[in-house]
């Protein structure tokens, strides 16, 4: 399990500039955030660029922590995801629900999405405000 995450985190760690790299080894996992949510394909990579991302609107993440470490939630919205090198998005189409994982890199400013699953076709989604905490 920890080697699995190691292997999913490399290639953030050697993007990192090398004095970014040096303070960071002892704990670099402490400094992403993943979440899994449910959500649609907005808008699929544009073939041929360099920097390939997907565009996906998200239901509310009421435990998103922010830049400061505090919880404060995120609500639905439309959001643009880095793809890495590999992560396929063969048979994905705008329009179609998904569950996905994004990991957040505040100390690199960085997001990325980490696994793209299809769900059923008329899988109903709530792109409403996040409830708050506490709240009714
Ligand atoms: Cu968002």
């Amino acid at each position: 399990m920890r080697r699995a995450l190691l292997a999913l985190l490399l290639p953030a760690l050697l993007a990192a500039p090398a004095a970014c790299r040096r303070g960071e080894r002892s704990a670099p996992a402490a400094a992403v955030q993943r979440y899994t949510v449910r959500g649609e394909v907005v808008r699929l990579p544009e073939p041929g660029r360099p920097a390939p991302e997907i565009v996906l609107r998200h239901e509310a993440v009421p435990g998103f922590v922010d830049q400061g470490g505090r919880a404060v939630g995120m609500d639905a919205m439309v959001m643009p995801f880095a793809l890495r090198p590999g992560d396929g998005v063969e048979g994905l189409a705008a329009g179609d629900p998904i569950r996905f994982t994004f990991a957040v890199d505040w100390a690199h400013g960085a997001f990325w999405v980490e696994r793209l699953e299809k769900l059923p076709p008329g899988t109903p989604l709530d792109f409403g405000p996040r409830t708050p905490s506490g709240g009714p």
